[in-house]
């Protein structure tokens, strides 16, 4: 648009502004004018009703701008209850070798008395390069590519101050794929006294989500802008202004560095050939070394207790993890035992009838077992009315079951094979899976026996003819059947 429409309609838009305004400005005064009007008492009443608005809209303005606390940190148990847990963990056979390695691993390093510092951040954001730098004489491999460092290496590196530091090169994160790397990296933030989160640039949301996990965990940071030499001193200003709001109550510092790194130039010899060189870049880690002697001057000592902490709220959620995988694993085994014996409960029937008793009782005795396994107390009350509904929703849906079950009879051959009687008792072998699993999820997930909530899942699960899950009850049933027949 050129300049004259635009000051014309900027002057039209103006004068409507005006306009709005002073109708707004009169429409006020009437209004006014109407109050003054009114009754004492009903100028008081009208008076208060709008204060009471007025406040309540500044408290939800209040709630949407108030400044944001920091998350909790993980609970951290205390050392011995978290032993406990491991100790039942491996009692059930869960393999609990890396927890109780962390926890020896806990004890070597506050035994070293060393001060510990991971470097963390994204793939080639420079971690490797500014361990070369930190540490001349170390052996570390960096490269253009990401995902140069595989596992985590330790080398000793030198402040100014004279002291030591031991140095965590990690994989970067956001590999694709590296999930595991990743893991690993992270692990070893948390059994670091200090974390130097490194970027290149401005932060990622995934980034600014991990600088503020490794926050959550209390632990000191320092948040560094590295390959600085790639940036003008303007553009180098801004973005150490845009960290600094990233950073804001959660790292100690934020600064701006260059590792150095390598880079490869073409070189022309005498003789017309070109080669490839590499040649390091000069490092520039000065305000680096400074705010890692101010983050480190209490010493190892100083620093343990938050250490410590963040190892054993790391250790807490490993455990936590594991726990629901080891009990999940048991409720598949029993889950499928109670199948099983329901395909030989319905083979045995020997009076029409009479199997569902038998059901009945077996339903019975899988709710039991799992909400024991899941540590949910439930009576016997309640076991009765679980086993009540699941048996009207049965009823309900027979006629899906029976058809997923005839179904199954056609897609397994083996299955029709094996005579009369199979159809049924395939058919209870779907119940019970599906009955065992909707209330072991209900169980894990509510910690009570939510009859409604067990209720919907065995619907879905009933409807879901999902092809493994049918070839494992399929094969459930042929084994039993095959063995009563034996
Ligand atoms: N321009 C510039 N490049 C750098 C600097 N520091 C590192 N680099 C380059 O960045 C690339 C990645 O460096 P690495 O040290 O391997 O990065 P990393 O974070 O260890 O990478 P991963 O181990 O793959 O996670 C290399 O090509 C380095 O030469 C720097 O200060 N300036
Ligand atoms: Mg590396």
């Amino acid at each position: 648009m050129s300049r004259r429409p635009r000051l014309l309609l900027t002057a039209l838009a103006m004068a409507a502004l005006l306009w709005l305004l002073f109708a707004a400005a009169e429409r006020a005064l009437a209004l006014a004018q109407r109050f003054l009007d009114l009754p004492s008492w009903l100028q008081w009443t009208l008076g208060g009703v709008l204060l009471i608005f007025a406040a309540a809209g500044l408290a939800v303005l209040w709630w949407l701008l108030r400044p944001r606390r920091r998350r909790r940190p993980p609970p951290a148990p205390d050392r011995s209850s978290l032993e406990q847990r491991i100790g039942r963990l491996r009692d059930r056979g869960a393999d609990t070798g890396a927890l109780t390695a962390e926890l020896g691993e806990l004890d070597r390093r506050r035994a070293s008395s060393r001060i510990y510092v991971a470097l963390f951040g994204e793939i080639s954001s420079g971690k490797s390069s500014l361990v070369r730098a930190l540490a001349p004489h170390a052996q570390v491999a960096s490269d253009v590519r990401g995902g140069t460092t595989r596992g985590v290496g330790h080398y000793d590196g030198k402040l100014p101050d004279g002291r030591t530091l031991v140095l965590a090169d990690v994989p970067g994160s956001r590999e694709a794929g590296g999930e595991a790397h990743e893991t690993l990296a992270r692990e070893e933030a948390l059994r670091a006294h200090a974390v130097v989160y490194l970027c290149a640039g401005d932060l990622s949301r995934r980034q600014a989500d991990e600088l503020r996990w490794l926050a959550d965990f209390g632990k000191p940071l320092l948040l560094v802008l590295n390959k600085s030499d790639q940036w003008s001193e303007a553009e180098r200003d801004q973005l150490l202004e845009r960290l600094r709001r990233h950073a804001r109550g959660i790292a100690s510092a934020v600064l701006a560095i260059s590792a150095g790194g390598s880079e490869r130039y073409q070189r022309q010899l005498a003789d017309g050939r070109t080669e490839s060189v590499e040649r390091q870049r000069k490092p520039a880690i000065e305000p680096l070394l400074q705010a890692l002697e101010r983050l480190t001057a209490s010493g190892a000592e100083g620093l343990e207790d938050l250490r410590e902490n963040a190892v054993l709220a790391g250790l807490h959620q490993r455990t936590g993890t594991l726990e629901a995988q080891t009990r999940a694993e048991q409720a598949e085994r029993i889950v499928r035992q109670y199948a099983r014996r329901a395909i030989v409960g319905a083979l045995a029937a020997v009076a029409p009838g009479s199997d569902l008793v038998i059901q009945g009782v077996l339903a019975t005795g899988l709710t039991r077992a799992l909400a024991e396994l899941y540590g949910v107390k439930v009576s016997d009350v309640q076991i009765e009315d679980f086993v009540q509904q699941a048996r009207l929703t049965l009823r309900t849906g027979s006629s899906i079951v029976l058809a997923v079950a005839g179904n199954a009879l056609k897609a397994f051959p083996g299955l029709g094979t094996l005579g009369g009687g199979v159809l049924h008792a395939f058919a209870y072998a779907l119940i019970f899976d599906s009955m065992g699993r909707a209330l072991a999820a209900s169980l894990a997930e509510r910690q009570s026996l939510d009859q409604h909530d067990a209720g919907e899942r065995l619907k879905e699960l009933l409807a879901d003819a999902g092809g493994t899950r049918l070839r494992q009850l399929a094969t459930l049933t042929m084994d039993a059947v095959r063995e009563g027949k034996a």
